[in-house]
C-alpha cells in the first residue's frame, strides 16, 4: 500500500510517544514491534534508521525518525486532526519553540541530569540549556502561558513536550511542581493518550507473559 502508516517501536520506550501521536491522528497504521539489542541493530532496521534507535515511522516512501519529527511530521501529513496551526498563522512560532526546546535544551538537561552528568558552572554559557535550572523554569514558563503550548488548542507540541513532562515527573528527573502535575493531568487524561497507553501497557505484558 503505496501511503501506509508503519510504525517500528517498542513499548518500554520513546515511541510510546510516537504511538500517542498515531493515536491522536487517527489513521490505520501498522507497528513492528522491534527488541532491543540485536533486532535494533541490524543492517535491515539500520536502513531505516542508522541509529538503531526507535521509533522510526515509515510512510509510503518517507522515512521519520526522531519523536519530535515524527509529531510534527504527522500532524502536517495529517491536517484535518487539526494537531498544528494553520502553516501561515502565528501560532507557527509557540508550536516550533517549544517542540525545538523538548527535543534539545530540555532533552539533554533531563539526561544529563539522570546519568548524574554535571556541566561545570562556568560552562553554562556554552551548553544550549545553560543549567539544569534554566531549563525546567523556561519549560514551567511554557506550561503555564495558557492550557496549552500553541494557543488554546491542544496540538502535536503538547504530545512531544507533554510526554517530556510527563515521563520527568514518572521517573524523578523533573521537578514535581504544581504546574507539571496540572499540565500532565490536562494532557494524559486525553482518549488518544490513555488509548496508546493501554496498547503499549498490554505489549509489556504479553512481553514479559513470553520471558
Ligand atoms: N532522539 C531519539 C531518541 C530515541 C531513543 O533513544 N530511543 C531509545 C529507546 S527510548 C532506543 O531506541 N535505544 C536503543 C539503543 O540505542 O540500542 C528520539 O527522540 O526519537
Amino acid at each position: 500500500m503505496a501511503d501506509e502508516l508503519v510504525l517500528y517501536t517498542n513499548p518500554m520506550s520513546r515511541g510510546r510517544i510516537a504511538r500517542w501521536m498515531m493515536e491522536e491522528i487517527g489513521q490505520p497504521y501498522r507497528a513492528e514491534i522491534i527488541g532491543f539489542g540485536e533486532p535494533m541493530k541490524s543492517p535491515d532496521y539500520k536502513a531505516l534508521n542508522p541509529m538503531g534507535k526507535v521509533p522510526a515511522l515509515v510512510h509510503g516512501d518517507t522515512v521519520v525518525t526522531e519523536c519530535a519529527a515524527i509529531c510534527a511530521y504527522m500532524a502536517d501529513a495529517f491536517p484535518q486532526a487539526g494537531l498544528a496551526p494553520e502553516p501561515a498563522s502565528p501560532l507557527r512560532g509557540p508550536f516550533y519553540r517549544w517542540m525545538f526546546f523538548a527535543a534539545g535544551p530540555v532533552e539533554a538537561a533531563v539526561s544529563h541530569k539522570a546519568f548524574g552528568m554535571e556541566v561545570p558552572a562556568d560552562r553554562a554559557r556554552s551548553i544550549g540549556y545553560g543549567t539544569y535550572s534554566d531549563a525546567i523554569d523556561t519549560l514551567e514558563y511554557a506550561v503555564t502561558r495558557g492550557d496549552y503550548l500553541a494557543g488554546d488548542r491542544f496540538s502535536a507540541a503538547d504530545v512531544y513536550v507533554g510526554s517530556q513532562v510527563l515521563w520527568g515527573l514518572q521517573f524523578g528527573t523533573i521537578e514535581k511542581r504544581p504546574a507539571f502535575e496540572a499540565y500532565g493531568a490536562r494532557i494524559s487524561a486525553r482518549p488518544a493518550a490513555r488509548r496508546a497507553a493501554e496498547i503499549d501497557d498490554a505489549l509489556i505484558a504479553e512481553m514479559q507473559k513470553q520471558g
